[in-house]
């Protein structure tokens, strides 16, 4: 067994965010691409939701998902699968914070585990109050645990919906 694989596998969510290049066409592919991830196992994926950027307003609308993986990853490994992923999509990483991106993949949940470090922070530190991230979650189990917080349902009826659209 290789150092990057714990014995355990796991349940972990990613966050699937796209603003740029038929972002549409850009997650749907992405959720393809972690079914070949290795030692994993996408179990569910969410639905397709549209809503206004967060951060700088002169950008396209964002789509995004919520998928989830049953691996045997360590949650550095994954980072790094998913970063290359991102890749293959052309993500280029701009000066801008919160600028336009043609995939971003976020490691939102890991199990149970609360990890802060200078690669990783998990769980992710947007998920708590982000409704783009929260309602895909809901889709998949109100009764997630989020560590330090309850659970998703809990975090979600404390945030309000928006201008958050199912658009699939
Ligand atoms: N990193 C630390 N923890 C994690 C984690 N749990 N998952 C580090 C993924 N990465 C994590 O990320 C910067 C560094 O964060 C990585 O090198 C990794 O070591 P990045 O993907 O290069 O940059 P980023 O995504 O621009 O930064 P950030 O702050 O993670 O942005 P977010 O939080 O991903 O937000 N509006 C809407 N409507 N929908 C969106 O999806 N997304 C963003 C980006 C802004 N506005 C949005 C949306
Ligand atoms: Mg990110």
């Amino acid at each position: 067994m290789s150092a990057s694989e714990p014995r355990v596998s796991v349940i972990a969510y990613i966050g699937i965010g796209a603003n740029l290049q038929d972002p549409l066409a850009q997650v749907a592919r992405a959720r393809q691409e972690l079914r070949g991830l290795p030692h994993s196992r996408c179990t569910r994926a969410s639905g397709l939701y549209r809503s206004p950027p967060l951060g700088p307003p002169s950008q396209p609308d964002y789509i995004n998902a919520v998928a989830e993986l049953e691996t045997r990853l360590t949650p550095e490994a994954l980072l790094r699968a998913l970063q290359a992923i991102e890749r293959r999509h052309g993500r280029r990483r701009g000066a801008q914070r919160w600028g336009p991106r043609t995939l971003d993949l976020d490691l939102l949940l890991y199990g149970e585990l609360m990890l802060d470090d200078e690669t990783l922070t998990i769980p992710h530190p947007g998920l708590y109050e982000r409704n783009f991230v929260l309602y895909p979650l809901l889709e998949l189990g109100g009764e997630i645990p989020v560590p330090g917080h309850g659970t998703v349902a809990r975090l979600a009826a404390a945030c309000p919906r928006g201008a958050l659209v199912r658009v699939g």
